[in-house]
C-alpha cells in the first residue's frame, strides 16, 4: 500500500481545522500565488528528488488547463478501476517549488493551501513537513521549525490520485494541481486558533482558543469591547437580522499582540415550522436556488476572485437566492461574498462516490453494499474527518443555513455518523443528505436529517410528499430542472408549486454554468481528447453558458424566480410581493399598454406592499373594441439602478379581427404532375406527386428552392437525449420510429370545388404511419393561399417533436417581422421570459450557440410572420415558427459548433405545434401538457402574398 492509499491515515502534521480567517495586520499574510517552478511526471515513481530543468507555471492552476494533461470529463465513472482504496500504480505527479522570504523568526509561521488535487506532500527547505488529502479542503501546516531568516523554499508534491479520489467523484472535468490560493501566515506566539461565533436572540457568543481583546462593531461603530480568555459574550440591543435580501453583518475584531482578526457575522434564525415551512428569522422562505460548481473555461477548477464575483453578481440579477455548493466547499472567499451579497447557502462536504454505481458495468444504486465507503468501516474515520473539517472551516458564515454531507455517495452507517457529527458540532443549522432519502431500506423519516431531499423528482411526487401529513420533513429538491442546452422548460411550474405548498420549500437548479474545455476557440467536452471513459456533453448543462453569457433558459429562470407575481382580470391588475423581507416600495414599476405591437400608453407607479402582500389597481384605460394582432399590458419592475428585475405580461380583452378570405378562388389548371394557378403578380405550381407547392413565383421571382414539405422532426435538444432514440433511428434497424428518416406518401391529390385536396401520410423508414392527413389548399384570385390541415396522429408513438410545414426560401429572404413570443426563442414551456409583441429579426440572429448544436430559435404562439420581400404567414389561431440558415440534419449530426455549415437557403418552419423543451435529460419526462400528443390535429393559416 502506498502512503496515500490509506483511508485511516489521510494527513500528517496538518493543523487541526479552525474557522477560516486571515489576520489583517501588516505582514501577517503573504500570498504565494504566482509563478512557481514545476515539473510533471507521468509516474510518481520517476521522481528521484532531483529536478534540474524546471518549467514555470502559474499557481493556482490545473494540469489540464496548462497543457500537462488532456481534459477528461466524466460524470459517474471513475478514471481508474474500482478497487478502493487503491489507485493506479502509474500515478502522475506534479512537483511545485518556489522561494519565499521570512524576516522574523520570533514569530509562528504557517503555510495554508486552500485546495490541492488530489493530495499534497509538503517539504520546506528540503525537509518533509507533512501531507494532506481533501482536494477542496484547507490544509494548514506549522512550518516555524523548518524556516530560517531570509530565503526559504517550499516544495509541494501533488499526485493525481489518492484514496480520497474515491470520495471526489463529482460530475465535472477532472482536474489536478494546486487549484486554490496558497499563502503564508506570520503570527505572534500564543496566537488565537479556532474561533466560533454564534448568536442567540440578542446575545453573541464567542468561543475561541487563546486570549484577545475583542471589539464588536456595527457598521464601523464600536458597540462593545472585552478582554476575553477563551470565551466572551456580547449583547446587541435590537439586532438587525441577516437575510439573503438584506444581508446585515456585524464585525468582531480580535486583537492579540498586534495581530488583528476580523470575523463578520450575522444574526439569523433557522427552523422548520410545525407545518413544515422553512422559517428564517420568523418568515417563511422559499429557496430559489442553483447548484454551483467551480468551473472556468480558462482555469478549470481555479476560479479567480473576479470570476467568482461575476457568478454571484449574475445570480443576484437572475433572482437566485440560494446556492448549493455542489459538491464540495468552495474557496472560503466565495462564502464571504455570499455573506455580504446575500445568498442562502447549502454548504456541501467534499464527498461523492457515485462511481461505485457502475462498477459492475451497469447502473445500480446498491449503496448498502459494504464495499461503498458510506458503509465500509475502514472509511468511517475518513468520512467524518472530511465533515469535521468542512464544518469547522465554515461555521461562522451567516449565509450557510444547511450543511450537506455530500452527493451521490450512498447511505450507510458512516453517512449517519457524519450527520450525527454535524448535529454535535452545530446545533443551529439544518442538515441535508439526499442519499438518506433515496434508500427506502432506511426509515428515512427517522434519520438525523431536516429535509426530504430529492433530485429531479416530478412535481406531482413532491407535492404528494409535501401534502402527506404523516411525513415529518419538508421537501427540498437539491437538484431539479436540468438546464442542459435549450432548456429548462419546467422551472416555472416547479416554482409555482413551491409557492402553492407550504412544505415544498424550494430547490436548486442543476446547474449554474456549462463546463467546457476550450480547444482553438471551440468548446469541447467528454470524448474529445481521447478519453478512456467519458460522458460526452453531459457537463454542458448550465443555466448560463460557459462564458457566463445568457440563454433563453437563463431568462426563463430569472422570470420564474422573480419577486413579484402578477395577475389581470377585467381591468384590475394585481401584484403580489414575493420577497420575504423587502417592501416593493424599494422598486419602480412601469406599465405599457401595447396594441398590435405599438405602445399606446405607458405609465410609472410606486407601491407600498409588504412582503407576501398583494396590491390591486384599476388599469384605467379605455380599450378599443378590436385590434389586428393582440392587446397586452406589460409590467416591469426596476431596482434603484434602473435594472429590470422582473417583468410580466397579460392579455387584454380586445377582440382580434379575423382574416377575411378574398371573394373568389383562382382558376386552377390541372396537368399530369401539377396543378397551376396564375394571376396578377403570381404564378404557382402545386406538385401532385408531393402534395404541396413546388413553385411560388411572385412578380416573376421564385420564392421556393424546394417543394414545401410536412415534417415532424427537429434536431433533438440535449433534453431529448432519451426520447431521441425512441423517436429517431440511430442504433440499429430495429429500434426507434425513424422519424428522422421520413417518407411522405400522397394517396390522392385532386381539385374539389375549386380547391386542391391532398390525402397523405408520413412514416419513418421501416415503420408504421405516424401521421395521416387531408390538406385542403385554397388559392384565391389575388394570390392569397389558405392551408387547412386535418390529421390524425398515430397514438402508438408517445408524442411528436413537432408537426408542421417546412419551406426552403432563397438565402437572402432571411429577414422578417413577426408577432409572437419574442424576442429570443420561446417554446410552449419556455416563454415566460418572452412577451407577445411585434419584433424584427433575421436568420442569423435566431441562431443560438449551444455547445452541442441542437433545435433552437422557435417562436411560440405566433399570429403573423412576414418575411421581407417575400410572403407573409397569418392565422386566426396561432402557429409556431422557426427561421434558420441551418437545416435539422446539420444541427442533429454536428457535435460541435465548428462543424456547422450554413445552407445556401433560408429554412422556414410553420408549425402546428412544437413539443416543449422540458428538462428530461436528467429530470422527468416532459409534462404531458407540453407534449404534442393530441390525436386529432387541425391547423389553418394563410400565405398572403
Ligand atoms: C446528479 C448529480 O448529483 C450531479 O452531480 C449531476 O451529475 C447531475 O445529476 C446530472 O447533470 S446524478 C443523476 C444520476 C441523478
Amino acid at each position: 500500500m502506498r502512503f496515500y492509499e490509506n483511508p485511516k491515515k489521510v494527513s500528517e502534521n496538518r493543523e487541526k481545522q479552525r474557522a477560516y480567517y486571515i489576520p489583517e495586520n501588516d505582514g501577517a499574510y503573504t500570498l504565494l500565488n504566482g509563478e512557481w517552478n514545476f515539473k510533471y511526471f507521468s509516474r510518481d515513481v520517476d521522481y528521484d528528488g532531483k529536478i534540474e530543468n524546471w518549467d514555470k507555471v502559474k499557481v493556482p492552476s490545473c494540469w489540464q488547463t496548462t497543457g500537462y494533461e488532456k481534459p477528461n470529463y466524466t460524470n459517474v465513472a471513475f478514471q481508474f478501476p474500482v478497487d478502493a482504496p487503491y489507485v493506479p500504480d502509474d500515478n502522475p505527479l506534479g512537483v511545485y517549488m518556489r522561494e519565499f522570504e521570512i524576516d522574523d523568526t520570533e514569530r509562528k509561521h504557517y503555510i495554508v493551501f486552500e485546495g490541492v488535487s488530489s493530495c499534497l506532500e509538503l517539504y520546506i527547505n528540503g525537509k518533509y513537513v507533512g501531507f494532506s488529502q481533501g482536494s477542496r479542503l484547507q490544509a494548514e501546516f506549522d512550518i516555524t521549525k523548518y524556516v530560517k531568516k531570509g530565503k526559504n523554499t517550499v516544495l509541494a508534491k501533488v499526485v493525481k490520485w489518492c484514496c480520497g479520489t474515491y470520495l471526489e467523484d463529482q460530475d465535472a472535468f477532472r482536474c489536478n494541481g494546486i487549484i486554490r490560493d496558497v499563502y503564508l501566515l506570520s503570527r505572534p506566539v500564543g496566537h488565537i486558533k479556532d474561533i466560533s461565533v454564534t448568536t442567540d436572540k440578542n446575545t453573541v457568543n464567542v468561543v475561541f482558543e487563546g486570549k484577545a481583546n475583542v471589539k464588536l462593531y456595527d457598521s464601523g461603530k464600536l458597540l462593545d469591547e472585552n478582554d476575553c480568555n477563551k470565551k466572551c459574550t456580547f449583547n446587541v440591543e435590537n439586532p438587525t437580522y441577516w437575510n439573503a435580501e438584506k444581508p446585515y453583518l456585524y464585525t468582531l475584531v480580535f486583537e492579540y499582540e498586534g495581530e488583528i482578526i476580523k470575523i463578520k457575522f450575522g444574526f439569523v434564525t433557522i427552523k422548520i415550522s410545525s407545518n413544515k415551512e422553512l422559517i428564517i428569522n420568523g418568515e417563511s422562505v422559499k429557496l430559489k436556488g442553483v447548484n454551483h460548481h467551480d468551473t472556468s473555461p480558462k482555469n478549470g477548477w481555479y476560479m479567480t476572485d473576479e470570476e467568482i464575483l461575476t457568478d454571484l453578481r449574475l445570480m443576484k440579477k437572475l433572482n437566485i437566492n440560494t446556492i448549493r455548493t455542489s459538491h464540495y466547499p468552495p474557496t472560503p472567499k466565495f462564502l464571504n461574498y455570499c455573506d455580504e451579497m446575500g445568498f442562502y447557502v447549502v454548504l456541501e462536504n467534499d464527498m461523492e462516490s457515485h462511481g461505485f454505481c457502475i462498477r459492475f458495468g451497469h447502473y445500480e444504486y446498491d449503496a448498502l453494499d459494504k464495499t461503498w465507503p458510506c458503509a465500509n468501516p475502514d472509511w468511517d474515520f475518513y468520512l467524518n474527518e472530511r465533515m469535521e473539517r468542512t464544518v469547522n472551516r465554515d461555521k461562522n458564515h451567516p449565509s450557510i443555513f444547511m450543511w450537506s454531507v455530500g452527493n451521490e455517495s450512498g447511505y450507510g452507517v458512516n453517512m449517519r455518523n457524519m450527520l450525527n457529527l454535524i448535529r454535535k458540532l452545530d446545533k443551529k443549522r439544518l442538515v441535508h443528505c439526499e442519499d438518506a432519502c433515496r434508500q427506502i431500506e432506511f426509515p428515512q423519516e427517522y434519520e438525523p436529517i431536516d429535509v426530504f431531499s430529492g433530485m429531479y423528482l416530478p412535481i406531482d411526487d413532491c407535492v404528494a410528499y409535501a401534502e402527506n401529513k404523516d411525513n415529518r420533513l419538508p421537501v427540498f429538491l437539491c437538484e431539479y430542472s436540468h438546464s442542459m442546452g435549450n432548456s429548462p422548460g419546467d422551472v416555472h411550474d416547479y416554482v409555482e408549486a413551491f409557492y402553492a405548498h407550504k412544505a415544498f420549500i424550494g430547490g436548486c437548479i442543476w446547474e449554474w454554468a456549462d463546463h467546457v474545455a476550450m480547444d482553438n476557440g471551440v468548446q469541447k467536452y467528454g470524448g474529445d481528447f481521447g478519453d478512456l471513459t467519458h460522458d460526452k456533453n453531459f457537463c454542458c448543462d448550465g443555466m448560463v453558458f460557459s462564458d457566463r453569457s445568457l440563454k433563453a433558459g437563463s431568462y426563463e429562470i430569472k422570470t420564474a424566480y422573480q419577486n413579484i407575481k402578477t395577475a389581470y382580470n377585467k381591468g384590475i391588475l394585481s401584484i403580489t410581493n414575493r420577497f420575504d423581507f423587502t417592501n416593493l416600495n424599494e422598486y419602480d414599476f412601469k406599465f405599457d399598454i401595447e396594441i398590435d405591437g405599438k405602445i399606446v400608453k405607458a405609465f410609472n407607479k410606486k407601491f407600498d406592499v409588504k412582503p407576501k402582500k398583494t396590491v390591486k389597481f384599476n388599469l384605467d384605460f379605455d380599450l378599443p373594441k378590436s385590434c389586428k394582432l393582440g392587446a397586452y399590458v406589460n409590467i416591469f419592475m426596476y431596482d434603484k439602478d434602473g435594472f429590470e428585475c422582473a417583468q410580466s405580461q397579460h392579455k387584454l380583452e380586445v377582440e382580434v379581427e379575423k382574416i377575411t378570405a378574398p371573394k373568389k378562388l383562382a382558376k386552377l389548371n390541372e396537368e399530369k404532375l401539377s396543378i397551376t394557378a396564375n394571376g396578377n403578380g403570381f404564378e404557382y405550381s402545386f406538385s401532385k406527386q408531393y402534395g404541396n407547392f413546388e413553385s411560388i413565383k411572385i412578380n416573376g421571382e421564385e420564392k421556393l428552392l424546394d417543394v414545401i414539405k410536412l415534417g415532424v422532426w427537429h434536431a433533438p435538444t440535449d433534453n431529448e437525449r432519451k426520447n431521441k432514440h425512441y423517436w429517431g433511428g440511430y442504433d440499429n434497424s430495429q429500434t426507434g420510429y425513424n422519424l428522422n428518416k421520413m417518407f411522405s406518401k400522397v394517396y390522392s391529390c385532386e381539385i374539389k370545388n375549386g380547391k386542391i385536396v391532398v390525402s397523405g401520410s408520413l412514416a419513418g423508414v421501416a415503420r408504421i404511419v405516424c401521421f395521416r392527413y387531408t390538406l385542403t389548399v385554397s388559392i384565391y384570385e389575388n394570390g392569397d393561399i389558405n392551408f387547412d390541415l386535418k390529421g390524425d396522429r398515430n397514438p402508438a408513438i408517445n408524442f411528436l417533436p413537432r408537426l408542421g410545414f417546412e419551406l426552403k426560401l432563397p438565402e437572402n429572404d432571411d429577414k422578417f417581422t413577426y408577432f409572437a413570443y419574442g424576442k429570443g426563442e420561446s417554446y410552449i414551456d419556455l416563454h415566460h421570459h418572452a412577451r407577445m409583441g411585434l419584433y424584427k429579426s433575421c436568420a442569423d440572429d435566431e441562431y443560438v450557440n449551444y455547445v452541442k448544436p441542437q433545435e433552437h430559435g422557435n417562436h411560440y404562439n405566433a399570429k403573423m410572420l412576414d418575411i421581407d420581400n417575400s410572403f407573409k404567414f397569418k392565422t386566426d389561431s396561432s402557429f409556431e415558427f422557426n427561421v434558420s440558415h441551418y437545416n435539422a440534419k446539420t444541427l442533429e449530426y454536428a457535435m460541435h459548433t465548428d462543424e456547422l455549415v450554413k445552407d445556401k437557403a433560408t429554412n422556414v418552419r410553420i408549425d402546428y405545434k412544437v413539443s416543449g423543451v422540458g428538462s428530461g435529460s436528467c429530470g422527468p419526462e416532459l409534462n404531458e401538457k407540453y407534449q404534442l400528443k393530441e390525436e386529432k390535429i387541425r391547423m389553418n393559416f394563410w400565405i398572403i402574398k
